[in-house]
């Protein structure tokens, strides 16, 4: 089985060092995409023995983890496990998210951080994680309770199958959205993560809004029909009962109630886009989908 560990890292060179030479010490073979860093990164990878891919420029967490998955394809490996640059993540806990995929119980495991304790996680992440794997969820057919880790094992199957297309953190989730709805089995393990230091290179509230809004996106594409469908059938459903209601009035004291015409016009026409664009967007997707089979 040919398995590799593959590291996004973006100015890491305080961490990539030991990082990797704990790695190695499981014999794992190691590749890292140095992300555009302008510090040392690249040098000390190269330098520890580790693979190197290089982005001239920072393109994002999402584009390292694609590069990552294209040089994975390109290498033939069975399995390619992510896992962060910064330290928090354990490489003794390469094996519980490895071993479910070399027994062949799942195609994507995820290293979950709930499912065991982890104090020094700070609180405003545990909710801000856990409301993103609530949206991501309910595009997926198995329930997880983190999806925004990035220490995964990844099998041949699903490198070849999906090409992340996202640049930022989003990546995470249009992974797993994409992958469910292609049939493939995804489990979690539980790991351990330090918050030492807090390693964290961005702002939480852009991070998560930027994240809620390419997570909408995969949802809308994947599920067209439950993403505008639903929310469009309900607002016809609104908008024909002030219709109506208005109509009534008007037979019973022929005056025209304009806010209950107002409301029920609007709620009507807005109804009807939202239906014809899941329609739209449903058959776009699939047709697609049809061309690329
Ligand atoms: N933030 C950020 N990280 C990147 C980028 N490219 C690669 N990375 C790497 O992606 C990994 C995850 O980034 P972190 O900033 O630690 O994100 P996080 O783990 O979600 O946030 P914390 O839980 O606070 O650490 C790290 O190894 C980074 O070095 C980038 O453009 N921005
Ligand atoms: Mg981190």
């Amino acid at each position: 089985m040919k398995v590799a560990i593959g590291i996004p890292a973006y100015n890491e060179e305080k961490n990539i060092a030991s990082v990797i030479s704990k790695l190695s010490k499981f014999g794992y073979s190691i590749i890292v995409c140095d992300d555009g860093s302008d510090d040392q990164t690249n040098q000390i990878a190269e330098k520890m023995g580790a693979l190197v891919i290089t982005h001239k420029k920072n393109l994002g967490y999402g584009a390292a983890i694609g590069s990552l998955f294209f040089k994975a394809k390109d290498m033939g490996l069975d399995v390619l496990v992510t896992m962060d640059a910064d330290g928090q993540h354990r490489p003794k806990d390469v094996k519980a998210v490895l071993d479910p995929i070399l027994n062949e119980e799942a195609d994507i495991v995820i290293g979950s951080r709930f499912l065991v304790e982890n104090k020094e996680m700070p609180s405003y992440r545990k909710t801000g994680i856990k409301m993103i794997t609530k949206l991501a969820n309910t595009a997926l057919d198995k329930q997880i309770t983190d999806s925004q880790s990035g220490f995964r094992g990844y099998n041949k199957k699903v490198l070849s199958a999906i090409s992340p297309s996202e640049s930022g953190m989003g990546v995470s989730n249009e992974i797993l959205i994409k992958a469910s709805k292609q049939g493939f089995k995804i489990d979690e393990a539980p790991i351990k993560v330090s918050y030492e230091g807090d390693t964290s290179t961005h702002h939480p509230v852009s991070h998560g809004v930027s994240v809620i809004f390419s997570t909408m996106k995969f949802i809308s594409i994947e599920h067209p029909l439950k993403f505008y469908g639903i929310p469009g059938i309900v607002f016809l459903g609104i908008g024909l009962f002030f219709v109506v209601w208005a109509l009534q009035y008007f037979t019973e004291t022929r005056q025209i109630l304009t806010n209950l015409v107002i409301i029920g016009v609007s709620g009507v026409i807005l109804g009807v886009v939202l239906v014809m664009n899941a329609i739209l967007l449903y058959s776009i997707v699939n047709l697609i989908r049809e061309k690329r089979n």
